[in-house]
């Protein structure tokens, strides 16, 4: 939906929650690719409102529920940690307006509060580790299996591997035709998904715990010194693996150029970034984290880009009916920017894993 084209349905969504009308106005906000996200102006502050893909979220209801019972176990546990819930709707105190046409919730937007696209610095990569650190830490005696499953297989590495190898068989042919190259690197990375399945299978060193699945930049919001204030964007909020966030930490802060860069030779891999993703991760987490999972960093960063270089890959194959594509062959380009930046971690790895050592030693 286009938010400013539908002024009537904007107008009535926002009737049945509890904000005054007048004077406001609606614009697209963000840089989201699933839900449509805009940012809404009236006489008593600013609001998010977004439309839940519904394509995706096959039950937004269920997106509502773990948010309900995670703010009510905060609430009564931490009551000072900060948690930015939707406002409910007038009729049926519900977190979603829903008609035939999606559900759409509406958020306060926090006073001051900014939030970036790309990481900067290493002081923003420890404000943003930290209060992913910090959201799983204050859920650490909450228990994860209460929460509903609201993108089934999310992070699971075995079927999307699956996924792609199915559809080299079924999806375009003429696009796997030109991409061989990238198969045959994904095909020859394939021990990740059997080092994923061990981690899978041993819940002693590698606890199921509350993870928030989309950690990039851009879902922290930080004050105007660049503090940062809290985590947004709960959608993917499940029972989960430590390698989600910190992966997805990894994927998308240590290049100083994002998945959208066409220009590979800008891709590399900031090593004071990791050294303070570890740091901030580690100021909430080092008593919760086994050795096992900390010593698994670096191993965390590969599983989820290369999950995600499958993601985009196969989604080209499919002629691009999960991401949409801005430009012909946009995530095939995606796709090879993530081996790309894949093939930079390897190289840095002995780096790293020494800076991991030293992190790991110092916490003790
Ligand atoms: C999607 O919608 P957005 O940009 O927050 C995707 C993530 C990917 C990301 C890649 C529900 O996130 O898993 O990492 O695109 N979210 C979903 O840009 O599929
Ligand atoms: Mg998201």
């Amino acid at each position: 939906m286009n938010a400013t084209a539908q002024p009537d349905l904007v107008k009535s969504i926002l009737a049945d929650f509890p904000i005054p009308l007048e004077n406001m106005k609606v614009r697209p906000f963000g840089s989201g690719l699933i839900n449509a996200t805009y940012l809404i102006d009236c006489s008593n502050g600013q609001f998010i409102l977004q439309r839940i893909n519904q394509e995706v979220f096959r039950h937004p209801e269920y997106i509502a529920e773990n948010i309900r019972l995670i703010n009510d176990y905060l609430q009564r546990t931490h009551p000072n940690y900060f948690f930015v819930s939707p406002l409910t709707t007038r009729r049926h105190q519900n977190m979603f307006w829903r008609q035939d046409l999606g559900y759409y919730r509406l958020t306060p937007f926090v006073p001051g509060s900014q939030s970036i696209d790309v990481v900067e610095n290493a002081a923003e990569a420890f404000e943003s580790s930290q209060q992913f650190g910090r959201f799983t830490a204050r859920l650490a005696r909450f228990d994860p299996h209460t929460l509903k499953i609201t993108l089934p297989d999310f992070h699971n590495l075995r079927l999307r591997y699956n996924q792609f190898t199915n559809t080299l068989q079924l999806g375009n042919q003429e696009r796997i035709h030109a991409a061989q190259e990238a198969i045959q690197f994904i095909e020859s990375q394939q021990s990740i998904v059997r080092e994923y399945e061990k981690i899978c299978s041993n819940p002693q060193q590698y606890p199921v715990r509350v993870m928030h699945h989309d950690t990039k930049i851009s879902n922290v919001l930080l004050d105007k010194n660049k503090k940062g204030i809290c985590v947004i964007d709960l959608d993917t909020v499940m029972p989960g693996y430590f390698f989600s966030d910190v992966g997805d930490m990894l994927r998308t802060y240590l290049s100083p150029v994002s998945e959208e860069e066409r220009d590979f030779n800008k891709i590399g891999i900031r090593i004071p970034i990791f050294e303070a993703i570890v740091k901030g991760y580690f100021s909430e987490m080092k008593n919760e984290l086994t050795s096992a999972e900390k010593e698994s960093f670096v191993f965390a960063g590969k599983i989820l880009i290369y999950m995600q270089a499958i993601r985009f890959l196969t989604d080209h194959f499919n002629n691009d009916i999960y991401y949409g594509a801005k430009y012909p062959g946009h995530n095939f380009i995606r796709g090879t920017n993530q081996i790309a930046l894949l093939k930079k971690l390897n190289e840095a790895e002995p780096a790293l894993q020494a800076i991991l050592v030293q992190q790991i030693n110092d916490s003790k």
